[in-house]
């Protein structure tokens, strides 16, 4: 059986609630050698009569537990401290264990005939009852997948510059505008003029990166969640388990997202049913038993969270009157890369760690190129639409989609990988035309789309 994290962590919670009674501390005894946990045993591991080698029994339980919840009589709880302090099996250590039991079995003749009688009581305590499996199930289902989005060309007024980019900006209205506007500048504006810098200055030249930058600053960002998957989760309902008069064990819905999700990692949502379970009255007692470490717990009363993954036994008036084990299952959805995802009421979207560019020991920071879609100088078929996230999808000029998504390295992070190749998508500082490059990928350089 497998035991959660967040179980261990409310169990460990439970031993110190001022409504619970611990056992006797440490269930190991470091000093003798003695690992009285209550983890269970199978019946043909054990060499005694009384015991039916089909059945299961747990390795050893808390005297004080099994004391307080009335399971032993005042001469049970004396013969069961015998078998935890007979000097074959010593030293006592508050636990009765299937050992030590054995031992005062094979020593019965040092038994009255009263205590005698006792044997098959103590050892019914350690059989492992019969549990009620409470399931508790939930779902987590792909509902819808939005892949589509839309780009457009960025037509950036001229009156946005200032100065001397104003001008050349102008200027390269004049031969190469396409959208016949002179008053906006596009990308592909710049990289005509570029193809024609012969009849342009130096001076003007060196403004045409900036004029780039500028253009890419001012498209319209594509939102993170332009692509995103909707999920279905179980709603956020309570399910009632099991209900008894004495006690109620319940099924808490409801997903509770990561807080962030990192870009560079496909996204695992994962789905896990919370088991409560609550005592009505103050007669009824719950003992927790913990499978895996073996260790017990008493809790007289009260609603505890998470109870998924342990032994419950509900004991009222020295009756062990439900046993259950709430057996969570977990689901799991796989998100492909950089898709945002739409649960009920809110919408996640995945983060990359901001640009840090990193080389030799030293620290350089490169900033990004701005969300938005851009163009190849080589490939003008080619499109690259960097989401807002730093994700970005390259179209290639034959029409092949490619996900590219940033990848963290010591060298430098705003790198898309594209099958063989790559798209570098910093801010240039080469002098070149474009805004990043391309290499590997034989494309060029970007440009506003
Ligand atoms: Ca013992
Ligand atoms: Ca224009």
């Amino acid at each position: 059986m497998r035991i959660h994290g967040a179980a261990l962590a409310l169990l460990a919670a439970l031993a110190a609630a001022c409504t619970t009674t611990t056992d006797d501390g440490d269930v190991s005894t470091s000093e003798s050698g003695l690992n009285e946990v209550s983890t269970p045993r199978k019946g043909n591991t054990i060499n005694s009569p009384s015991v039916d080698p089909t059945k299961t029994y747990w390795g050893a339980r808390s005297l004080t537990i099994l004391s307080n919840i009335g399971a032993l009589t005042p001469e049970e709880v004396t013969l069961a401290k015998r078998a935890d302090g007979i000097t074959a099996n010593a030293p006592p250590n508050g636990r009765l264990g299937i050992d030590e039991l054995v031992e005062l079995e094979k020593r019965s003749g040092t038994l009255f005939p009263s205590e005698r009688a006792m044997l098959p009581k103590l050892w019914s305590l350690l059989e492992m009852a019969p549990a009620t499996v409470l399931g508790a199930t939930a779902s987590l289902t792909e509902m819808a997948r939005q892949n589509s989005y839309s780009v457009t060309k960025t037509q950036l007024p001229i009156s946005k510059l200032t100065g001397d980019a104003k001008t050349v900006a102008q200027r390269i209205e004049l031969s190469a505008n396409s959208d016949g506007d002179p008053d906006t500048i596009a990308g592909i504006d710049v990289f005509n003029a570029n193809s024609d810098s012969g009849s342009y200055l130096p001076g003007e030249i060196a403004r045409f990166r900036e004029i780039m930058i500028a253009i890419a600053a001012g498209a319209a960002p594509i939102p993170a969640d332009a692509q995103k998957i909707t999920v279905g989760v179980a709603p956020d309902a309570k399910t009632v388990l099991l209900d008894t008069p004495e006690v109620s064990f319940w099924q808490q819905d409801g997903l509770t997202p990561p807080t962030s999700l990192r870009l560079d990692q496909q996204a695992t949502l994962r789905y896990e049913p919370v088991v409560h379970v609550k005592v009505k009255d103050g007669a009824t007692k719950l003992v927790l038993i913990n499978t895996e470490s073996g260790s017990d717990w008493q809790a007289e009363s009260g609603e505890y969270t998470n109870a998924g993954g342990a032994y419950v036994e509900v004991w009222k008036n020295g009756s062990r009157i439900v046993v259950a084990m709430p057996k969570v299952a977990s689901t799991k959805l796989d998100i492909p890369y950089g898709h945002a995802i739409q649960l009920s009421s809110s919408t996640l979207t995945q983060s990359f760690v901001s640009t840090m560019f990193m080389q030799w020991g030293g620290t350089e920071s490169r900033p990004s190129i701005p969300s938005g879609s851009y163009r190849f100088t080589k490939d003008p078929k080619a499109r690259f639409d960097l989401f807002a996230n730093g994700r970005a999808i390259l179209t290639d000029g034959d029409g092949a989609v490619h996900e590219c998504i940033p990848q963290a390295t010591n060298y430098v992070v705003s790198r898309c990988d594209v099958g063989s190749g790559n798209v570098w998508y910093y801010i240039s500082f080469s002098g070149n035309l474009g805004l990043a490059s391309a290499s590997s990928v034989a494309l060029g350089e970007l440009y506003p789309n």
